[in-house]
């Protein structure tokens, strides 16, 4: 009877990781994009003057949303050899925006999101407007 509980456990937890990688393969199969974003990332609940961090590698443009606050927080990050080098670059939100909205950074740059705000966000990679026909819930 203990094992069958402890059994229990287990595979409830292994069927929540299928369900969160199945999830993160459909988001990438339905962009629709030739090759799409190979940057993936969701940052989960940034609290009031939380941060997320990710360092972007490939040159590509990485759209991404805040699920809590779609369709008017979108931002995307172009990352080309062409912009200026540094080692990290930031992203304000603030008024329900992503501050810049669009900010050019070099590859292997790591860009900071500071939530500035009193309630919460999150970051998502993807764009909203390509997942109507998405079966994600
Ligand atoms: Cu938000």
């Amino acid at each position: 009877m203990f094992n069958n509980n402890r059994r229990n456990i287990i595979l409830s937890i292994i069927v929540s990781l299928l369900l969160f990688f199945a999830g993160c393969g459909d988001s990438m199969t339905s962009s629709g994009e030739e090759g799409g974003q190979s940057a993936s990332f969701d940052s989960g609940t940034i609290g009031p003057g939380e941060t997320f961090t990710y360092t972007f590698s490939e040159e590509e443009v990485v759209e991404y949303y805040c699920t809590i606050h779609i369709p008017d927080m979108q931002g995307q990050i172009t990352v080309t050899s062409n912009a200026k080098t540094v080692d990290r670059d930031t992203v304000s939100m603030e008024n329900n925006k992503f501050v810049p909205e669009n900010l050019e950074v070099a590859p292997n740059t790591e860009v900071i999101w500071i939530n500035n705000q009193d309630h919460t966000h999150d970051i998502k990679t993807g764009n909203p407007s390509n997942n109507g026909g998405g079966d994600d819930y």
